[in-house]
């Protein structure tokens, strides 16, 4: 009986001792998602290290701002700030671009290329909805 009280208390000692790493780990990563996620919202993993998001926000039919220059690698984020209707961004010379985008919602676009960029609104193209982004070499930023 004494040997079995023992081996009963050494499988107790073990699930405390688990119950401690799983304890700690959860902790740990408690505190690493706290370290991140306060620095980068616009991040969501799709940014490739190259940095933050740059937005164009949608509202009043037009695009803020219409016109944006960026370095090579970075995410351009469209929010879409409308109340009522919805936007999308359409490239025509490569024939692609956004779903259409209703109030709230947000598309992202890497550019890796430099080059002009030259977008509109399908919904809106009669009312000049439209915008640019100008894509440069890193060496040629400001
Ligand atoms: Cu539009």
């Amino acid at each position: 009986m004494q040997e079995g009280e023992g081996e009963e208390a050494t499988m107790q000692y073990r699930r405390l001792t688990l119950g401690a790493a799983v304890l700690t780990t959860l902790l740990m990563g408690g505190v690493a998602q706290a370290g991140t996620s306060g620095s980068s919202d616009l991040d969501d993993g799709q940014t490739d290290g190259h940095g933050d998001a740059v937005v164009v926000e949608m509202f009043d039919y037009a695009y803020h701002p219409a016109e944006l220059e960026v370095e090579v690698g970075t995410t351009v984020r469209w929010v879409s700030e409308e109340k009522r209707t919805s936007h999308d961004i359409y490239f025509p010379d490569e024939d692609m671009g956004s779903p259409r985008l209703f109030p709230e919602e947000s598309w992202e676009r890497t550019f890796e290329e430099p080059g002009t960029y030259e977008y509109h609104c399908r919904p809106h193209e009669d009312r000049d909805m439209d915008g640019v982004i100008h894509v440069v070499a890193a060496d040629d930023a400001e």
